[in-house]
């Protein structure tokens, strides 16, 4: 025993000698340096290709996010790949693909409905291209996408539905003017406006129908819902500034007074909406921030770099009552 021992110990000794002389000491490769081997070098917004799938121009609020994107773009110095899918949701999967195939560094899209991204998202993901969701978020699996930068469209349906209690004293027969069917912000500021009501039981929602987030649609809608109801409508819940301003005009059409006959609450607060608060016809706005531009290409270059980013980077936002619109609005960059 002690014999086996012996010879097992001492051949343990061999091997580590043997080990420790045949490791080499750090040698440098030809042409080779120790910085070489280092992270490559950060790229710069010089470097970089951006593609960006827009999902319209239909407001007010798109106009300045197109906007904002663009000229942080040229003061940036970034090539942009900019497109815009006319809301049609095959335009923006079609503007995607073609920014796959050019091979762009990042892709931006702000998806015009929550479903239906699976399959080109997969397809950037297998290209090796990163997608930051601006401003609407898409009910895919987390790991098809890298941030999400935008709003928290629920806390708005919240903050809309808490203004209309205080404008309304917590009694109202409201009709509701919702944005896109399946959109990110028209569900979750749906849902959000009902939380609030519940603790109201003297406010009502009348109806409810969707204006598409236009000012034509919000109008359209509007003049059905002073057809059915007439008076008895006391309060306008619109998703956005365009639609509500579509409904200004349809209740002033109508022989009524928006913002004294029926109180008006909406989402964006866009400089229109401000002056018609300045003008009596609007009650309150909630606001929703489209000046992502420059936060949208910093992500994008750490996201390129390698760096960690947050999974959601959500924007601030307040809420603008009509007795300070006049001192605001000059202050008001959309
Ligand atoms: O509120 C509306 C626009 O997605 C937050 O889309 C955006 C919304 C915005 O058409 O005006």
């Amino acid at each position: 025993m002690k014999l086996r021992r012996m010879v097992y110990a001492t051949l343990l000794l061999f091997a580590l000698i043997w080990e420790t002389a045949c490791t080499p000491e750090y040698v440098e490769a030809p042409g080779q340096t120790p910085a070489a081997q280092a992270d490559p070098p950060k790229k710069t917004y010089a470097d970089v290709i951006i593609g960006f799938a827009q999902l319209g121009a239909e407001s007010e609020w798109r106009v300045a996010n197109t906007a904002s994107i663009k000229e942080t773009a040229e003061e940036l110095g970034i090539e942009l790949r900019f497109s815009d899918a006319q809301q049609n949701q095959e335009n923006q999967i079609l503007a995607m693909r073609s920014l796959i195939v050019q091979r762009v560094d990042v892709i931006g899209i702000s998806p015009i409905v929550e479903t239906g991204w699976n399959e080109v998202f997969q397809e950037a993901k297998d290209a090796g291209i990163p997608i930051i969701l601006l401003d609407r978020r898409a009910d895919v699996s987390e790991d098809l996408y890298v941030t999400y930068l935008g709003s928290d469209f629920l806390e708005e349906g919240r903050k809309a539905g808490r203004v209309m209690a205080q404008i309304t004293n917590g009694q109202a027969k409201i009709v509701e003017l919702t944005g896109t069917p399946g959109s990110a912000p028209a569900i979750d500021r749906y849902k959000g406006f009902r939380q609030i009501l519940l603790d109201y039981p003297e406010m009502r929602i009348v109806d409810s129908q969707t204006g598409d987030f236009t000012r034509a649609r919000g109008r359209e809608v509007m003049e059905g819902f002073l057809n059915t109801y007439g008076k008895a409508i006391t309060a306008v819940y619109a998703h956005n500034d365009d639609m509500a301003l579509g409904a200004i005009t349809a209740i002033e059409e109508y022989g009524l007074k928006p913002g004294v006959d029926i109180k008006i609450v909406s989402v964006d607060a866009a400089a229109v909406a401000f002056e018609a608060m300045i003008a009596g016809k609007m009650n309150a706005t909630i606001e929703c921030n489209p000046l992502l531009g420059p936060q949208f290409f910093e992500l994008a270059l750490k996201v390129i770099n390698g760096e960690d980013v947050p999974k959601w980077v959500p924007s601030e936002e307040s809420v603008f009552m009509a007795v300070d619109a006049a001192e605001i609005l000059p202050t008001r960059k959309y």
